[in-house]
């Protein structure tokens, strides 16, 4: 597959508190960090968001049921869980956004709040490739919203783990994706 000036990688929420030992563990979150690498070279223009919360966010629960969009606390600025895996390369080039920073702000798409939309549009950007955490969530609105704004769109889906609570919610947000329009590709189609 040919990747070129006018595609862009987003990886989504790669951080401390989604992967093993986080507040927020998913499943396979660290599986996604060697193959999001492997692939990262090929792109020119990366963008890395980052769930970026005050202490005191709104989503924020003692008794978080996730389902009800409550959750243990997590990503909060400037912790080690906020952080990006410590495996994960990042260059100095790169593109940070950062997602939920106001404390009554619940935001789980890479282009809502932000100046994502006309960042890539200035770059020309046509594609966008989508890996990371978490499928149902900030893997799932980041690419509906990324259709809305007119770019093809690409989930790559050995790149990304779900919440899957209830269990199979990572597989249905992957179906409705897909007959939203999106692509679902393994990271090997993109093999050089
Ligand atoms: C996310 C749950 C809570 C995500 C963020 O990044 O997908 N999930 N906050
Ligand atoms: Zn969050």
């Amino acid at each position: 597959m040919d990747i070129g000036k006018t595609d862009a990688l987003l990886i989504i929420d790669v951080q401390n508190d989604f992967v093993s030992g986080g507040s927020l563990a998913v499943l396979g979150g660290d599986r996604v960090v060697p193959v999001i690498n492997r692939i990262a070279g090929r792109f020119e223009t990366r963008v890395f968001t980052r769930d970026w919360h005050p202490a005191d966010h709104i989503s924020f629960s003692g008794e978080p049921h996730r389902t009800d969009h409550s959750w243990p606390a997590h990503c909060v600025q400037n912790t080690h869980g906020a952080e990006f895996h410590p495996d994960l390369i990042v260059k100095p080039e790169d593109r940070i956004v950062s997602l939920g920073v106001g404390s009554q702000e619940e935001n789980y798409s890479g282009f809502h709040g932000t100046d994502l939309e006309g960042w890539l549009q200035e770059r020309g950007i046509h594609r966008i490739f989508i890996a990371g955490l978490t499928t149902e969530y900030c893997v799932f609105t980041t690419a509906m919203d990324g259709l809305v704004a007119g770019f093809q769109v690409v989930v790559l889906e050995d790149a990304i783990a779900g919440v899957n609570v209830p269990a199979g919610s990572a597989e249905k947000a992957l179906q409705t994706l897909k007959q939203s329009g999106v692509s679902i590709l393994s990271s090997d189609e993109l093999a050089s």
